[in-house]
């Protein structure tokens, strides 16, 4: 057998500061391109597109085709664990998604790890469909799986839908410790399951975001965020040895060093505000970074861009990096500016 040419994606996230670092972005298929809104507007419903294979892995081939990127991510929406336990989802035109708000331990006792098997299968198709594709066409992309962090999806099914505040689930988390501890627990044990589902199938890293890990206080955050976490990481050490996992505790400010720290996550994802240059040295040694341009800057191009790119770049000199932005591509984002930036990467001297 041939020795499988090397992913530089994999690398960074073992550890190896390697320069230029890799890139992909997260959100890196979607709204901005128009080869995704044509597959989207062929599917019909987004969690169709989720679930149908060949779409799904069409479309999260896409920007690795357009762009080269040194990461293909799953296409699917962190919101696909809930509905594969059971618990509705509908995703409405320019509105995001509508869940029914949990209110009681019934709904939580009603999440039914029996029915994931069933649901998930169609993701986990994908999973295999993509990296047999890139093994053909894209052998130095590594694929990377992913979910929400309990936190996040569970700031979801109780809201019922995005906003900027999530009021119910900081709410329930303090008056309602037992009930909100348990719809934790059950997500918690749902996401080891399919995260491990998605690294046998072939993928090669695995991504947990936690979007809204910054509204919490601290004690809360250690035990809804970082504790979930760190039990989440320690079991696929176990269930899949050698796959990495990046941890996303976005807006978590200072938080993210002890994330970091307690949890055993391979890398760390930074947001937007987060300065590399000083969380950096505050990160253990074995810890690798993600991220963290400004979405704004790839929306603006040209000099702010290329201003953008070099502040990230030059924070992450000498350390194991993977370039990425601090949050997901917006739909607003011209293709040429991602082709922009991936020269821009490539080219860092
Ligand atoms: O109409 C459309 O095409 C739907 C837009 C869309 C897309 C492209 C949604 C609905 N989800 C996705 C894909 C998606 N979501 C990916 C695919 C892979 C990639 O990055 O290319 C991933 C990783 C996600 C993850 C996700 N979904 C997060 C975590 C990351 C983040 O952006 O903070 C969150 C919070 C969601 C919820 C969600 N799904 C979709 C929307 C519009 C939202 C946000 C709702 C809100 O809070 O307002």
């Amino acid at each position: 057998m041939p020795k499988p040419p090397s992913k530089r994606l994999l690398s960074a996230l073992s550890g190896e500061a390697l320069w230029p670092p890799p890139v992909w972005l997260m959100r890196q298929a979607g709204r901005y391109l128009p080869e995704y809104r044509a597959v989207r507007a062929r599917a019909g419903g987004f969690v169709a597109l989720c679930t149908t294979p060949e779409l799904a892995a069409e479309v999260t081939l896409q920007p690795v085709r357009r762009f080269g990127m040194d990461g293909a991510i799953l296409f699917s929406d962190i919101l696909i664990l809930p509905w594969a336990l059971g618990y509705d989802l509908d995703f409405r035109e320019g509105e995001g998604p509508v869940l029914p708000p949990l209110q009681d331990r019934a709904a939580v006792d009603r999440l039914d790890p029996a029915c994931m098997g069933e649901r998930v299968a169609p993701v986990l198709e994908t999973v295999r469909r993509v990296r047999r594709a890139l093994g053909e066409d894209a052998p130095e992309t590594a694929l990377i799986g992913f979910a929400g962090a309990p936190w996040t999806v569970a700031c979801y099914m109780v809201e019922g839908r995005g906003t900027k505040e999530f009021a119910s689930p900081r709410r329930m988390a303090h008056a309602e410790p037992a009930l909100f501890g348990a719809l934790i627990e059950r997500l918690t044990a749902a996401t080891v399951e399919y995260l491990a589902a998605q690294a046998d199938a072939g993928a090669e890293a695995l991504m947990l975001f936690d979007s809204w890990a910054g509204l919490l206080p601290p004690r809360l955050f250690a035990e809804h965020v970082v504790g979930p976490a760190r039990r989440i990481r320690a079991v696929l050490r176990e269930r899949c040895p050698g796959v990495p996992v990046i941890g996303f505790p976005r807006l978590a400010g200072l938080g993210a060093v002890a994330y970091a720290e307690a949890t055993g996550v391979d890398a760390v994802a930074l947001d937007t505000g987060a300065d590399l240059a000083q969380i950096g040295p505050m990160l253990p040694a074995r810890v690798a970074t993600q991220g963290n341009l400004d979405p704004m800057a790839l929306v603006a191009g040209g000099d702010a861009l290329a201003a953008g790119a070099r502040d990230v770049l030059a924070g992450a000199r000498g350390r194991a990096h993977v370039f990425n932005l601090g949050h997901g591509v917006v739909p607003e984002t011209p293709p040429e500016h991602v082709a922009e930036l991936v020269r821009l990467v490539r080219g860092a001297g």
